[in-house]
């Protein structure tokens, strides 16, 4: 019985997944973007929302190649590290651009966000085009041989200057150890709940 027991326990502790961190963010606090390659204007609005009262409206404004729009930042990975990224896209143009999809790229070791490391890859998957869809893309982190740590989760938009959609409801997981950044403008120490107790008193 005891041995039985034990080899359960060790089948669990085997199969058990490795922990992961989950972070959300619909633009609700009036962020933007955390950075950007190339020509695109980014705004926090309130007339098309997936959820809430906020999102993002990108306007893609580059006379030729895709802006990129940086959403999120994972740092800290290695390598075989498992990085998803999701989020709810808005365009009424069913195979035709406007459109964007789900891109990511690598940063250098003790790096910055613009300190670019070579592209991550991404899906062909331009939506619908019939109103709000999500997207997601699973990325498995290659550190090339200890160079980079960073992963950048892009939007990118099709195909023209005046091309716009709208983004809401981003959810990123990365392994446990790892720091995700999202475009929020509240403070990290307040968004944690003994942050927000010690913010309005007891
Ligand atoms: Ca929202
Ligand atoms: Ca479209």
């Amino acid at each position: 019985m005891k041995t039985r027991l034990a080899i359960a326990i060790a089948v669990l502790l085997v199969s058990a997944p490795a922990l992961a961190l989950t972070t959300s963010y619909g633009w609700e606090d009036g962020g933007t973007i955390l950075s950007q390659f190339g020509d695109i204007t980014a705004t926090n609005v309130g007339d098309q929302v997936h959820s809430g009262d906020r999102s993002l409206y990108l306007v893609d404004q580059q006379a030729s190649g895709t802006p990129q729009a940086f959403v999120a930042w994972v740092v800290g990975l290695t390598d075989g590290d498992e990085v998803t990224a999701c989020f709810w896209r808005y365009d009424t143009s069913p195979g035709a651009s406007p459109s964007c999809r789900i891109w990511g790229s690598y940063t250098a070791v003790g790096g910055t966000i613009d300190d670019y490391a070579g592209s991550a890859g991404g899906n062909n998957d331009y939506g619908p085009g019939e109103g709000w869809d999500e997207v997601c893309h699973t990325w498995v982190f290659d550190s090339d041989t200890g160079a980079r740590d960073g992963l950048v989760v892009q939007v990118r938009t099709y195909s023209s200057p005046g091309d716009f959609v709208w983004i809401d409801d981003l959810e990123v997981t990365a392994p446990d150890g790892t720091v995700i950044h999202v475009p929020t403008v509240t403070p990290v120490n307040e968004r944690t709940w003994s942050g927000i107790k010690a913010l309005y008193g007891p």
